[in-house]
């Protein structure tokens, strides 16, 4: 079964830190793993997690399918996250590893 990690990014240049996880991140992957699909959520926003600590994560995990979460405001960030992400995965040791990309969120509602 694929694996899925879903990401909501960290804006470093944003005071903001949200006193809650993201309700939409923890719905679908508890929907993801009840379908039987393996998923790391990092909500890196609530977490504090750098865009470092993230690639760390997803090298480890190694995902076939790569999900950012964000709002309309925050669309410039998680795109600068998924750049950053994938020039990670093509400096890896892992040449194999191709994963898409998706994005969701409340900007598509
Ligand atoms: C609850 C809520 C909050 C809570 C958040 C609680 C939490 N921790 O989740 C609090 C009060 C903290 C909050 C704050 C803010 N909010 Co608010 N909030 C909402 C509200 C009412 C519900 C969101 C929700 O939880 N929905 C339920 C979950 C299950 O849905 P979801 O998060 O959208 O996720 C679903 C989809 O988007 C999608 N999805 C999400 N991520 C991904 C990723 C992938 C890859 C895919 C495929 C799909 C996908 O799947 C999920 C499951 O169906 C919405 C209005 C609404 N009715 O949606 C506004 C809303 C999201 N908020 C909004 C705004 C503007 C803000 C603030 C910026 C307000 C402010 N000025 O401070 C802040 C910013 C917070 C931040 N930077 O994180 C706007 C966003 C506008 C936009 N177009 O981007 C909305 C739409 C309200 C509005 N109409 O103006 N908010």
């Amino acid at each position: 079964m694929a694996r899925l990690a879903l990401i909501n990014p960290l804006d470093d240049r944003s005071y903001y830190r949200p006193a809650y996880p993201s309700v939409g991140l923890s719905y679908l992957s508890s929907f993801l793993k009840s379908g039987g699909f393996e998923v790391l959520a990092l909500d890196a926003k609530f977490d504090g997690l750098s865009l470092d600590e993230v690639r760390r994560e997803l090298l480890d995990f190694r995902p076939d399918i790569l999900g950012f979460s964000a709002m309309t405001h925050e669309i410039t960030n998680a795109a600068r996250w998924a750049e950053e992400i994938k020039k990670a995965i093509s400096w890896s040791a892992r040449p194999d590893w191709r994963c898409p990309r998706h994005r969701g969120g409340k900007e598509n509602a």
